[in-house]
């Protein structure tokens, strides 16, 4: 796919990391993959993992469940043709991120506060009420 070829790593966005998470980089095109126990978000014309099919803004989607104090990491990858943003309230505020088509966003974290945070995108886009409802619930 013509995207695919044209992946790129977005600086990686590191709060409270462990030595271990920082600097975690690749510039492979094969690097839209979830990472290992973490989280994989697409965004695409269907939204964030397709939420125009979850029953947003009614419903909550994408969600995803960490336990309070783990390392979180998260791949976003834009697979549309426009550009999209992403946002974790609390966690991955600043600065205001935008993915340009084919990019691959990496953020890794540790969940120091318990909640329900809202993950969405940020930027106008013509899908952009359909990635206003994502959650990241930390318990
Ligand atoms: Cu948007």
């Amino acid at each position: 796919m013509a995207l695919l070829a044209v992946v790129g790593l977005v600086a990686g966005y590191t709060l409270k990391a462990s030595p271990a998470q920082q600097g975690t980089s690749t510039s492979s095109s094969g690097q839209c993959v979830k990472p290992p126990n973490g989280i994989l978000i697409i965004a695409s014309e269907t939204g964030f993992n397709d939420s125009v099919d979850h029953g947003v803004p009614e419903k909550a989607w994408p969600v995803a469940n960490v336990s309070e104090g783990s390392t979180v990491d998260i791949v976003v990858c834009n697979l549309d043709h426009i550009a999209h943003g992403f946002n974790i309230q609390h966690y991955y505020e600043t600065p205001i991120q935008t993915l340009s088509p084919g990019q691959v966003l990496r953020i890794s974290f540790v969940a120091d506060k318990a909640g329900t945070f809202w993950i969405r995108c940020e930027i106008f886009c013509p899908i952009h009420p359909f990635m206003q409802s994502g959650e990241l619930r930390v318990t």
